[in-house]
């Protein structure tokens, strides 16, 4: 048998990658092609009625305020500035929608954060409302990347959407950010805390994604995973 190109799990567990090199390298290959075409700012919705037509499949990125979501939206398509960044909590409080490909490919939706203190009550609300209607209500949403800081793991905040994200039958992954701002063997160490608390959730994704926006490690990865998640 070939050499499993990736392992999915850091702690010992079943999940396995049976992909060849040479497969790998082309599903690599074929995501940064995907990535590589026109993309381009939709619109910003505030609410549900202002989201486009569902031509496209959706890949939204959720995670607290200030974990890099608009950062990591910009690593991925290669383009600094595009979706806006801030070391303000709170900056993005619409669903920002970008559009990828000419034909249109599949959309990427910048989430407003979450969970960052001094967040007024109302907008705490308005989030939960906007929110949850997107997860429930939006047919081509294929899958949700959860963001969480490589620094400091799950917090009560991220299992409370994953949460939502288990009971809207979403399917979504966890994605670790600012993985340069650690030591390789705590990245290692948040990685099988992560995937082992992400097993005990019905629509959670069992392999984790570390990366940094900063250093490119494992943006072509998670490109691919973008790939896989628009074309089941
Ligand atoms: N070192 C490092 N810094 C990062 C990385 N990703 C994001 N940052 C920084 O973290 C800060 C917040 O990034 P944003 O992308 O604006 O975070 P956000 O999750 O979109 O925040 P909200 O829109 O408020 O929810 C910025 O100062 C980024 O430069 C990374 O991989 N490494
Ligand atoms: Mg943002």
């Amino acid at each position: 048998m070939a050499q499993p190109a990736q392992c999915g799990t850091g702690g010992g567990g079943e999940v396995t990658d049976e992909r060849t090199p040479e497969e790998a390298a082309a599903r690599l290959e074929a995501a940064r092609k995907l990535f590589a075409g026109p993309v381009a700012f939709l619109k910003s919705a505030p609410e549900l009625k202002f989201l486009p037509e569902p031509s496209a499949p959706e890949v939204a990125f959720a995670g607290r305020s200030n974990v890099g979501k608009s950062t990591l939206i910009n690593a991925l398509v290669n383009r600094t500035g595009l979706a806006r960044t801030s070391n303000t909590p709170g900056r993005t409080q619409e669903l920002n929608l970008f559009d990828v490909g000419d034909p249109l490919a599949f959309r990427l939706v910048d989430m407003p954060g979450y969970g960052f203190a001094k967040a007024p009550k109302d907008m705490v609300k308005r989030w939960k409302f906007l929110v949850n209607d997107y997860l429930r209500g939006r047919a081509v949403l294929s899958r949700v990347l959860v963001l969480v800081d490589a620094r400091h793991g799950l917090k009560d905040v991220d299992r409370e959407l994953m949460g939502m994200l288990n009971k809207a039958a979403v399917s979504y992954q966890l994605v670790l950010t600012k993985a340069d701002k650690i030591k390789p063997t705590e990245l290692a160490k948040v990685v099988a805390e992560t995937e082992a608390e992400s097993r005990k959730h019905v629509a959670a994704h069992p392999v984790i994604l570390p990366t940094s926006s900063e250093t490119g490690a494992g943006i072509a990865e998670l490109r691919a995973a973008v790939l896989d998640a628009i074309s089941v």
